[in-house]
C-alpha cells in the first residue's frame, strides 16, 4: 500500500511525499495469523534495501525457508535464516509477524512476552518523541509550538549541513528550556569551531553528525564536544554498537528494530546496554500504525533511557491502515493490552 504524507518530510536524504509499506501476514496450524510490517522506503536513500528488492528477498529466499518449518520460540526464526546474509530490513518484517503470532498463541501483549523475554519490567504509558522534518525557520517554530502543546517528552529537528544549524540556534533562542535534539543524517562536515557551535545549542545530543564512514572524524568531534553524539544509521547489529561506543565515536545508540533485522536482535541490543551501559533509544521508519505498534512494545521496556521516534501515526498520515491508531495523550502512547502488538488492520488492504 502507498499512504500519501499529510506533509513532506524533508530530511538530508530525502523528500518523502508518500509512504509505501507492505504487510507480511503469517498463519500457524490453528489459523492465528502474525502481522509484520516491512520499513524499507521506496528508494535507497537511507537504507540499501527498498520495499521492491525486500519484497523479493522475502518471497524468493525467506519464504521457502520458513514455510511448513515448526517454530518452538521467535528466536528459533534467526536459525533458520542464518544463511541469508544482510537484508535485515526484510528478515524484520518476517521476524516482527513470528513474535506478533508467538504472542497471540500465548494470549499476552507482544510488551509483555518482549518484558519476559528481556527479565525486565516495563511501562504501560510509554513517553514518546517526535522528528520533524527540514522546514523553513518560521514553520520549524510553528511546529515545535504544536509539539509542546502535545507534550512530546522530546523534539527532534532535523538539519542540512553546516549552515543549517543557524535555524537551530534561533529555534533555541526562541525556546530556551526545551530537550531539543538535532538529527543531521551525516549531513555536516568537520570544520573548526563546529564544537562550540554544536554546544551553544544545548542540545541532548546529536544524531549522525557525518556521514556513515567518517569514523575518525566522528570520535574527534566527540572528544571536543560536551554534548553526547548519538549514532543511528550506523549500527546495523550489536557488534557496531560496541565497537562505536569503545571506539568513543559516540555515546548514546539510537536502535531501529528493523535495521537491525527484527526483535530478536533489538533484544540482543538490549542485553548489550545492559552488559555494556551505553544508553539506548528507539528510532523509528516513518512506520504506519502495526511498525509503531511492534516498536512501543519495545521501547516499554524499562531499559529504553530516553523518549523514541515513535510520535503518533496522525503526524504522517490523515489516514493509518491500522486501528486502533496511537493517539498521544500528554507527550507517552499507551500499551495496547490486547494480544500481539493490539492493533488490527483495516480490511480491504490489496494483497501481493
Ligand atoms: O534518521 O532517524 C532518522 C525517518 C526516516 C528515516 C530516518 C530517520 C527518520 C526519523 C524518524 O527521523 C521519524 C519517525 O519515524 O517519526
Ligand atoms: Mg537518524
Amino acid at each position: 500500500m502507498t499512504l500519501p504524507l499529510k506533509q513532506p518530510f524533508v530530511s538530508s536524504h530525502e523528500t518523502l511525499t508518500q509512504r509505501e509499506l507492505t504487510v507480511i501476514e503469517l498463519t500457524d496450524v490453528s489459523g492465528l495469523r502474525g502481522y509484520g510490517e516491512l520499513e524499507a522506503f521506496s528508494q535507497p536513500f537511507y537504507t540499501r534495501e527498498t520495499q521492491v528488492t525486500a519484497r523479493w528477498i522475502i518471497k524468493n529466499v525467506l519464504e521457502s525457508l520458513l514455510v511448513n518449518v515448526e517454530f518452538d520460540q521467535p528466536e528459533d526464526l534467526y536459525t533458520k535464516l542464518a544463511p541469508v546474509k544482510g537484508n535485515h530490513l526484510a528478515k524484520a518484517a518476517v521476524d516482527s509477524a513470528v513474535w506478533d503470532l508467538f504472542a497471540k498463541q500465548q494470549q499476552r501483549s507482544l510488551a509483555d512476552v518482549l518484558a519476559k523475554k528481556a527479565d525486565t519490567t516495563r511501562k504501560n504509558v510509554v513517553k514518546v518523541g517526535i522528528s520533524i522534518g527540514i522546514l523553513p525557520l518560521e514553520q520549524t517554530i510553528r511546529r515545535v509550538e504544536r509539539a509542546i502543546k502535545q507534550e512530546y517528552g522530546r523534539i527532534k529537528l532535523k538539519v542540512q549541513g553546516n549552515d543549517d544549524l543557524q535555524r537551530i540556534a534561533a529555534v533555541r533562542e526562541y525556546f530556551p528550556a526545551i530537550q531539543l535534539c538535532v538529527d543531521a543524517n551525516g549531513s555536516l562536515k568537520p570544520a573548526l569551531g563546529l564544537a562550540e557551535k554544536i554546544d551553544a545549542l544545548q542540545l541532548t545530543m546529536l544524531e549522525d553528525p557525518f556521514s556513515m564512514e567518517q569514523h575518525e572524524q566522528t570520535a574527534e568531534l566527540q572528544a571536543k564536544l560536551k554534548t553526547d553524539l548519538c549514532y543511528d544509521e550506523p549500527i546495523e547489529s550489536v557488534a557496531d554498537a560496541i565497537q562505536a561506543i569503545e571506539a568513543h565515536e559516540c555515546r548514546v545508540i539510537s536502535m531501529k528494530t528493523s535495521v537491525l533485522g527484527g526483535l530478536t536482535p533489538a533484544l540482543e541490543m538490549v542485553a548489550a546496554h545492559k552488559r555494556y551501559g551505553f544508553p539506548i533509544w528507539c528510532g523509528g521508519m516513518v512506520e504506519g500504525g502495526l511498525g509503531r505498534a511492534t516498536n512501543l512494545a519495545l521501547a516499554s521496556l524499562d531499559e529504553f533511557a530516553f523518549p523514541g521516534d515513535i510520535s503518533e501515526t496522525a503526524q504522517y498520515y490523515e489516514k493509518d491502515y491500522a486501528r486502533p491508531g496511537f493517539v498521544i495523550q500528554h507527550g507517552a502512547l499507551q500499551v495496547p493490552t490486547g494480544s500481539g502488538t493490539g492493533v488490527e488492520l483495516c480490511p480491504g488492504l490489496e494483497r501481493i
